[in-house]
């Protein structure tokens, strides 16, 4: 039966005939199913054993017409694109034309920034583990600080990540100290959305650790890192503030850039602006990276990316980047 498959498989050249000879082998009424069917009339051993041949050849019977089968396809397919006279497939592509949107235009600004500091930019993923969102940065299971972040739990037991210090664990693994890294990247939280809240938003995490870090270092990198961005000398000033992965913790202002500090809508007449939180990365969260915290220290900071966006380009209202709205997107630009 196999040799006479062989032969009869060499002549098709068309779908029609693989279907005809599938049939003929594979049928109801088929060769193959006719041996199976014989089977009967033999003793056990006997049936053992020819069982098991016809299984095999009917295996590869059904293989060697699935495979001719996808390549008639795949010819007929070039066949017929080539008679097509609707589409020239020689022609060039035309340049494609469109603009950046304004969140990945800060964010590449930022990223350019920080490399040009010495810093490595890292990507990580959306849907993390509750290891990786909580308990690696210092905020164990049932802790109150885990309402600070309205979380979307995934029915296979991960989280949406509500914040990108989701990563720290992972990268301060991958570098070990001394170190220093940027990751920008996209939040979630089940929030209320308003003009300055939104359920899905960017922030821009970065870390250094070494062996003499102090917060020194860290309003120095904040500061350059401003005074880029909004091309112009940026003044900050530290309030405390809590977030269980840093110690201390702080609240990163800037002074208005739009006033400079004399109060006006942006500020809302404050003069200041809360624009970044941060701290010195706790010591239990560089213990469970495996970084020695009696050696190292480091710094953390956690920028609201889109925020930064929204103030760099006098952007009113958060809900116009998820909107898909190309008038609005479309105008900016880097200067
Ligand atoms: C955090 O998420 C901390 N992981 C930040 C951090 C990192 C602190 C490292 C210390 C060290 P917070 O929840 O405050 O902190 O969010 C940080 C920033 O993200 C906020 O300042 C804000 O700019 C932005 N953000 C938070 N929630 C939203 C939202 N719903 N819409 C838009 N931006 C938001």
């Amino acid at each position: 039966v196999k040799a006479r498959f062989q032969e009869e498989m060499q002549s098709i050249c068309g779908t029609e005939e693989l279907e005809k000879i599938r049939v003929a082998y594979l049928g109801k009424k088929g060769l193959i199913t006719d041996l199976m069917k014989n089977l009967k009339d033999l003793n056990a051993d006997a049936k053992r054993e020819a069982g098991q041949q016809i299984n095999q050849l009917k295996q590869q019977v059904s293989e060697f017409i699935a495979a001719k089968s996808s390549e008639l396809e795949a010819a007929l397919a070039q066949a017929r694109l080539q008679q097509d006279t609707r589409y020239d497939i020689s022609l060039p592509a035309k340049p494609v034309t469109g603009t950046l949107h304004p969140i990945t235009i800060v964010q590449r600004e930022l990223e350019d920034i920080f490399r040009s500091m010495g810093f490595a930019v890292e990507d990580f993923k959306e849907v993390v583990t509750e290891y990786d969102n909580f308990e690696a940065v210092n905020i164990p299971k049932y802790h109150p600080a885990r309402d600070m972040q309205d979380t979307y739990y995934l029915d296979n037991g991960q989280v949406l990540k509500t914040h990108t210090s989701a990563a720290q664990n992972t990268i301060l693994r991958k570098y070990g100290a001394p170190c220093r890294a940027i990751f920008p990247g996209r939040c979630f939280r089940n929030e209320a959305i308003d003009a300055s809240h939104e359920n899905t938003f960017f922030q821009m995490e970065g870390i250094m650790v070494g062996e003499d870090i102090s917060i020194s270092n860290l309003i120095y990198f904040m500061k350059t890192m401003l005074s880029e961005v909004f091309q112009k000398d940026i003044t900050v000033r530290l309030r405390p503030g809590f977030f269980p992965f840093v110690e201390p913790g702080f609240e990163l202002d800037i002074q208005c850039h739009v006033c400079g500090g004399t109060g006006c809508p942006t500020c809302k007449q404050g003069g200041w602006i809360e624009l970044c939180p941060c701290g010195m990365i706790h010591p239990n969260v560089l213990t469970m990276a495996g970084i020695d915290s009696e050696k190292y220290t480091g710094f953390a900071f956690g920028l609201g990316l889109t925020r930064l966006a929204m103030m760099k380009f006098g952007i009113r209202d958060i809900r116009v980047f998820n909107s898909g709205n190309l008038k609005s997107l479309e105008q900016f630009t880097i200067q």
